[in-house]
């Protein structure tokens, strides 16, 4: 990372938020220790930057020496590269990306309607049917082998994509899927634990706090 990135200014574009897709890639920045300008954006500020023609074509956005790239978890692969989060056995890199697909369907097939009452039932229905399979592939890898991490003892992109994805239930994102639903899934919350308790999202942790607007 040192060689490409301490000569190349990186900027991440993002709202002011912990988590949803920016978490995994703002901790990993940090785990890397290298240096990045963190552009929080608020709502008002990036609407402005739309109108203008200025907002990145996508959020998060990194910006390396001047190309603006888009695509979270593309980022987050190539920052994870970068900081050791990312395995560089095959295998074990098929592992990490897996999952990192499972949780993206997780959000993005999560179902929309204009209809209050028509989106509610087809959450609830998504929750106790798809979303719940998703849940238990992503708990089902993460007892297969010693943990506390995806791939043991050290946690890859793929666990913080996971934390991220349970924050965000937690913090009620998630309309009609209660901020409980992960605690059906045991493994899942050991994972919780072990990750609110890692060295990587300490860190970052302290870093948000302090930077918060
Ligand atoms: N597949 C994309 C999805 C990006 C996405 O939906 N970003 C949202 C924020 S999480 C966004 O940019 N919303 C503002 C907009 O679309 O104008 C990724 O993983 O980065």
């Amino acid at each position: 990372f040192f060689s490409i990135c301490h000569l190349m200014p990186l900027t991440l574009y993002y709202y002011a938020i912990e988590g949803g897709r920016v978490g995994c890639i703002r901790a990993a920045l940090l785990h890397a220790g290298v240096e990045f300008e963190d552009k929080m954006l608020n709502f008002q500020e990036y609407s402005q930057m739309k109108a203008a023609g200025t907002a990145p074509a996508g959020m998060p956005c990194l910006e390396i020496d001047g190309k603006q790239m888009t695509q979270s978890l593309a980022i987050s692969r190539f920052v994870g590269k970068k900081s050791d989060l990312y395995p560089k056995d095959d295998v074990q890199a098929l592992v990490v990306d897996e999952v990192m697909d499972i949780v993206q369907d997780v959000l993005t097939k999560c179902p929309q309607d204009p209809d209050a009452e028509v989106k509610k039932k087809k959450r609830e229905e998504y929750a106790a049917g798809k979303m719940k399979d998703f849940f238990d592939q992503i708990s089902k890898r993460m007892t297969e082998v010693p943990g506390p991490f995806l791939l043991g003892a050290k946690p890859s992109i793929a666990d913080m994509q996971v934390f991220y994805l349970l924050d965000m239930l937690r913090m009620g994102f998630f309309d009609h899927v209660e901020p409980t639903y992960p605690d059906a899934w045991q493994p899942l919350v050991a994972h919780e634990k072990a990750m609110a308790e890692s060295e990587v999202i300490k860190k970052y942790r302290e870093y948000f706090a302090s930077k918060k607007p």
